[in-house]
């Protein structure tokens, strides 16, 4: 079964390990090895499915450490290191591709896609999107976020992927993100931040939340998530995981573009 690139982004959000299927881990692994790879390195074709390396990243929580954590693993088993296999761009997932004989995965390796149908729901009055895969951020700028969150970033949240939107006129709107809670269960949302600095919204991807309780996110100002109430009550662990993950993906896409997230303190534009 063959799935167009931006068929295939948005099944991958509804897997069910969710935290493993964000194209952010593609950035990274980008990053690191620099060269452009294409889901199925991590994912089956037909089911989606994590694969050999894919769950050995996983498994070592998806960290930028986990890269070189499982390269001298033989994930596909077919006699080559992860690395070795790597370094030949041969597939660490395949066993009938390896060093000498690369196969075709790396074939039709497309740009990342925006997901327009879903960032539409955030930003209706705009034009265009398009996707960015973030250089990773500087020290100086980790040190700001983090210390404006009172917390760490995590090697994903240094590499983010994210979408800018256009107006009709290619006024830029604002820009958004996948933002995923921390934990065992981690949640899902599309959080989108307007030029000004407020929160155009919070879509669910993958997640338990209540229309009820994400409709407070709209419209309002980084300080206002203090204000967030847990609906129903009982949501309240539910409701500061995702109000913290909404802190800290704001202040990223601050940080990438330059929004004014902190009166007198703005992130610098990146
Ligand atoms: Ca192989």
């Amino acid at each position: 079964m063959k799935l167009a690139p931006t068929a295939l982004l948005a099944l991958l959000i509804f897997l069910p390990r969710p935290a493993a299927a964000l194209p952010v881990y593609k950035a990274m692994f980008e990053a690191k090895y620099k060269y452009p790879v294409n889901c199925m390195l991590c994912h089956r074709r037909d089911t989606l499915d994590l694969v050999a390396y894919g769950r050995a990243f996983h498994e070592r929580a998806n960290s930028f450490k986990a890269f070189e954590a499982i390269e001298d693993l033989d994930s596909d088993r077919d006699g080559a290191s992860n690395l070795s296999e790597i370094n030949a761009k041969s597939d660490p997932s395949d066993e009938t591709s390896f060093p000498g004989r690369l196969g075709r995965w790396l074939n039709g390796v497309s740009a990342l896609q925006a997901p327009s149908a879903q960032l539409r729901k955030l930003f209706p009055d705009a034009g265009h999107f398009e996707a960015q895969s973030g250089a990773k951020l500087d020290e100086e700028t980790v040190r700001r976020i983090e210390q404006t969150l009172g917390g760490s970033l995590r090697d994903e949240d240094l590499y983010s992927v994210y979408y800018l939107a256009f107006g009709k006129d290619n006024a830029a709107l604002g820009s958004a993100l996948y933002c995923v809670t921390q934990g065992q269960t981690p949640y899902i949302f599309l959080l989108g931040l307007r030029s000004s600095g407020r929160i155009a919204g919070l879509l669910r991807i993958k997640a338990p939340a209540k229309r009820k309780f994400l409709r407070q996110f709209h419209g309002i100002s980084w300080q206002d998530l203090d204000r967030i109430e847990a609906i129903p009550r009982h949501f309240q662990a539910g409701a500061r995981r995702i109000t913290e993950a909404v802190r800290r993906g704001a202040l990223i896409l601050a940080a990438r573009t330059g929004a004014p997230l902190l009166d007198g303190d703005p992130a610098e534009p990146r």
